[in-house]
């Protein structure tokens, strides 16, 4: 083992740009509210390094959803797990005194390994202002493919430090849509209510809702939707919405206050190393090995898989390759890490028996964002809170089925929009294949598939605008572009239950490969997805540790 010294965010990437914003270029200056109280740190997940060569009992790849939940449950059930993860441990504070930064002040530590960052609302009033920044193994990838960019958590924790943190419960009523193969029943009197109460999901309180200031932008949408016939809802969250009172008021340092969520919060949400990895850590029998990049997963020569895995630093080079020996091996990488590992394991022959439908079945939950100008009497408020708590449900009507988040959009000047992110029932779904030529992996997803999208979330926002006399706006996602139809946040599938795995996640011609994360879900979940990931985590862990640890 070379260099294994097990970095932290530290100083680089952080703090190099000042404290203008994103809306600088258009030539605004933000003017946010800046608290001077001194910054707590965070309580840090310890880590610890994996050694070459070492013999382990279980090895997680990718510490998101699908890996806490199964390191939690495995070490609760007295067994011993490594979780290695891509991603740093997000637990020190940069030169600003702050682990993560904020939506309007992008530095290094907002993306994975890019010079310019990549915003899914790029251009403001025409002109683009992405910005450029130093290169670090920052929190939000926006892994670029033919067709579709598609962003994901990095670091300890997965996509629950980037996340919006709405923690929705699909309908039962469309549940044999999502994971035909799975008893519903058990999902909604067990798994469901196992996976909320785990993530600390909590509701806003609907009466200060109603006056929050910071909230001005979910009724609005939510009047402008209920004008026109729709149905709105309240969504759950994993923020801690008791310390965003706090923040309102100005007796706590200010996050979701803050422009903070895509790139991290500092404070008030309970992501997964708040939750079921501080709960799997503090069994005594898990331990988390971050910036280590899984390459390969073989039969090791006697029982046992051997894992090949790249140490890297924050600049993404490789300080250091491993292999160790695991007896079980539990992919947890995400939908698109895990499917580009197995399709790679499956075409170079380090596991050539994965069945061909490995790859396939691959949706974006019928990601497609967009934006309305409101009239001038519908502000939406300079202060905005980056934690959506509402929805508009239109997944009933079977002429485009869609559930719309009234999402933020959190520039620190009044801009009157409302901006949405659909999830619509795309039926689209895409294939990942291998790349003999590049070594690396690619998805076929076309643009133009998410014209389905599209023509589903329409069918809100037309009569929305056609009621309000009001417009999309055009200049948020590119040059007189009106959808945010290129990028997407809930990628789903590629490894889909019941099809390449048997219905718990086991890789069937390989005993003792497992996967459980969002790559089982085959392309959809009706709603935002990672209350289902972890339920369905829950359920799939059970009966393996019932079933394979006799
Ligand atoms: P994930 O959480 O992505 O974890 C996979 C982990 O594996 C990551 O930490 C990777 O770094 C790591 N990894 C990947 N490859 C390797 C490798 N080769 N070796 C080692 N480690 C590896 O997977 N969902 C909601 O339900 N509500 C929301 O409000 C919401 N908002 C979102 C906002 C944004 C900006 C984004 C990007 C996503 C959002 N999502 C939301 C989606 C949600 O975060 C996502 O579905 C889950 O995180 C997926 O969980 P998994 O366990 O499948």
């Amino acid at each position: 083992m070379r260099g294994s010294k097990t970095e932290t965010p530290g100083n680089a990437g952080a703090g190099t740009f000042g404290r203008r914003g994103f809306l600088a270029a258009t030539g605004v200056i933000l003017g946010s509210a800046v608290l001077a109280s001194k910054v707590k740190v965070a309580n840090a997940l310890p880590v610890s390094p994996i050694t070459d060569g070492a013999q382990l009992p279980i090895l997680v790849i990718g510490s998101g959803y699908g890996g806490a939940v199964a390191a939690l449950r495995l070490a609760s059930a007295g067994q011993q797990v490594a979780i290695v993860e891509k991603g740093m441990s997000w637990s020190a504070p940069g030169s600003d005194g702050k682990i993560f930064c904020n939506m309007l002040n992008p530095d290094g530590r907002s993306f994975w390994l890019r010079t310019k960052t990549s915003q899914p609302v790029s251009y403001f009033m025409g002109a683009p202002y992405d910005k450029t920044i130093p290169s670090y193994t920052g929190v939000l990838d926006a892994e670029q493919f033919s067709q579709i960019r598609i962003y994901q958590g990095r670091g300890v924790g997965g996509g629950s430090l980037v996340n919006g943190g709405m923690a929705v419960t699909p309908k039962q009523q469309y549940f044999g849509s999502i994971l035909p193969s799975v008893d519903p029943a058990e999902m909604y009197n067990t798994y469901y209510p196992r996976a909320n109460a785990n993530l600390k999901v909590n509701n806003v309180d609907q009466t200060w809702f109603e006056s929050a200031s910071c909230y001005q932008f979910a009724r609005v949408g939510r009047k402008t939707a209920q004008a026109s016939g729709f149905t709105t809802t309240f969504v759950p969250n994993v923020y801690d919405f008791n310390y965003m009172k706090q923040e309102l008021a100005n007796t706590a340092p200010r996050s979701a206050l803050n422009a903070e969520v895509i790139y991290g919060n500092n404070y008030g949400k309970n992501s997964l190393d708040k939750t079921y990895l501080a709960a799997a850590v503090a069994t005594g029998k898990v331990t988390i090995t971050p910036q280590h990049v899984v390459t390969k997963v073989a039969p090791a020569a006697g029982t046992g898989y051997t894992v090949t895995m790249n140490q890297i630093d924050t600049s993404g080079n490789t300080v250091a390759t491993k292999t160790v020996t695991a007896q079980k091996v539990f992919f947890a990488a995400g939908s698109v890490g895990t499917s580009k590992l197995l399709v790679t394991q499956k075409a170079t022959g380090a596991l050539p028996n994965l069945p061909s439908s490995v790859g396939t079945g691959w949706g974006n939950n019928g990601n497609v964002m967009v934006a309305r100008q409101n009239q001038a009497w519908d502000a939406t408020g300079s202060l905005q809170a980056t934690i959506p708590v509402m929805g508009i449900d239109n997944w009933a009507d079977s002429g485009g089925r869609a559930f719309a988040e009234i999402s933020p959009f959190p520039a620190g000047i009044e801009t009157f929009a409302s901006l949405y992110l659909a999830i619509t029932d795309n039926p689209n779904r895409a294939t990942f294949s291998y790349n003999s030529g590049t070594g690396g992996v690619d998805l076929n997803w076309q643009q133009a598939w998410n014209g389905a999208g599209i023509t589903a979330a329409k069918r809100i926002f037309d009569p929305i605008n056609a009621k309000q006399a009001t417009i999309y706006r055009t200049d948020l996602f590119g040059l007189y572009k009106t959808w945010g139809d290129d990028f997407a946040y809930h990628p789903l599938g590629g490894c889909v239950l019941n099809q390449s795995t048997d219905n718990y996640g086991r890789l069937q011609s390989y005993p003792g490969l497992y996967v459980i994360d969002g790559s089982l879900i085959p392309g959809n979940t009706t709603v935002n997805p990672f209350v289902t990931i972890t339920a369905l985590a829950e359920r799939n862990i059970e009966n393996i540790i019932a079933n394979d640890f006799k």
